[in-house]
């Protein structure tokens, strides 16, 4: 019986990913027919910094590894990364520390995500632009106007809502933040936000908020796929405008807006401190022993246990390293209000409640269901245990 549903179950994947395989090919005929020509050439540009063809197809491989799709799909990944430069992208900055845009532009050993990142088409990024007002706010009307519903509309930093969105104004005519990102999104084939400060507030959202920020998706009421983390990786947020590009679509998400490919496992499964943990062998305080031997970073801190996202996978800087391996326990920085909810960052968060944590961190794990419902519900349960902390 196994057998016959085997392989019926195959015929029906095969289809499926024909089907979608379909999809991709015409929806990629019609980016290449309606958007703009590639501004730069990819390849000219691998070469020039000294990647070779070989390193390419290693990347596509990795990358339509990473998006979840079977290798079939690896031509479409390099046909949508060669069109990525066709892509239309506002890129608008709020209230942040602008680290997420440094830490896509200055990364020491940038890797094959940096450089197409060099391509992409900015229509208007305040950072980065030579403009200034009247003139750059006449280049921001002028790209939404153009690209009317096929750019892409990527925010970084949170939106004041007090004073009336006075907090945080912008360019010659005095335009409240709040008025700004509903103008560009409304027009916008979609939005990004782009680090955890637009995504759920962040930083400027901490206690005691002052300004009562909030993120994008609550401060405006649109729809945003969040590529979290303070600031987020480079591949995460490459890898959801190629899906973009392939399909028209942005990749399913999780209960929090944050893409499944990128943040669908927990950091604990996949650290690979993992095994001290399970062996409790803990660093105990900063250079002792277990320090030195790579233990597990639970008792000084770590929420791994409570945090989504792929960093141990993809690491930072051409995959050099990330913060566990560099010995500091994860922060939580793809979380909601993770300054408040995770929060001392160097002690277990339930020291004192549950008189040491493992125990709740096992019940965690137990709890763990479904990819989607985990991310909400390990938030759920810090959080529980910060408000209960905070009484
Ligand atoms: Fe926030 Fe990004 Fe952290 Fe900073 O702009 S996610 S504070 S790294 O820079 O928004
Ligand atoms: Fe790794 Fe942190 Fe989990 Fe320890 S608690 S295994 S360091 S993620
Ligand atoms: Fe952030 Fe933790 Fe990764 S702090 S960068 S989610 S390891």
């Amino acid at each position: 019986m196994a057998k016959g549903n085997n392989s019926e179950y195959k015929k029906m994947i095969d289809k499926q990913y024909k089907d979608l395989m379909k999809h991709c090919q015409l929806h990629m005929e019609e980016v290449e027919r309606n958007l703009p020509e590639p501004k730069e050439d990819l390849h000219e540009l691998l070469k020039e910094r000294g990647f070779s063809r070989r390193d390419f197809v290693k990347w596509t491989s990795a990358m339509t590894a990473a998006l979840m799709l079977p290798p079939i799909f690896r031509p479409m990944v390099a046909k949508a990364a060669e069109n990525f430069s066709r892509l239309p992208v506002v890129w608008l900055h709020f209230a942040e520390c602008t680290g997420c845009s440094e830490a896509f532009l200055r990364s020491s050993y940038p890797n094959v995500d940096d450089i197409l990142l060099e391509t992409i088409s900015l229509e208007y990024h305040e950072t980065l632009m030579a403009a200034s007002g009247y003139q750059a706010e006449k280049n921001l009307e002028d790209a939404v106007k153009t690209f009317d519903k096929k750019f892409i509309c990527v925010i970084e930093g949170a939106l004041p809502r007090g004073l009336n969105g006075k907090y945080l104004t912008l360019g010659p005519k005095g335009k409240t933040g709040i008025q700004v990102a509903k103008e560009v999104a409304s027009k916008a084939a979609a939005v990004v936000c782009i680090g955890s400060c637009s995504a759920f507030g962040n930083v400027p959202t901490a206690k005691p908020n002052p300004t009562d920020a909030v993120g994008i998706k609550k401060a405006i009421g649109v729809s945003t796929v969040n590529i979290a983390g303070c600031p987020p990786n480079a591949v995460n947020f490459t890898g959801t405008l190629l899906h973009f590009l392939m399909f028209g679509a942005l990749p399913p998400v999780d209960g929090l807006g944050r893409p499944l490919w990128a943040y669908g496992k927990r950091i604990h499964d996949f650290c690979e401190r993992r095994p001290h943990y399970d062996a409790s062998e803990f660093v105990e305080e900063w250079g002792d022993k277990g320090a030195l031997k790579g233990w597990c970073l639970y008792k000084v801190g770590c929420k791994g246990p409570y945090t989504y996202a792929n960093c141990a996978k993809v690491r930072f800087n051409d995959g050099i390293s990330w913060p566990i391996m560099a010995g500091h326990g994860c922060i939580g920085c793809t979380e909601p209000n993770f300054w408040d909810t995770m929060a001392p960052l160097e002690k277990p968060l339930d020291e004192k409640t549950y008189g040491g944590g493992e125990r709740t961190v096992d019940n965690i794990g137990i709890a763990l269901t479904g990819v989607a419902v985990a991310g909400v519900a390990a938030h759920a349960v810090a959080s529980g245990i910060r408000h209960k902390g905070d009484k």
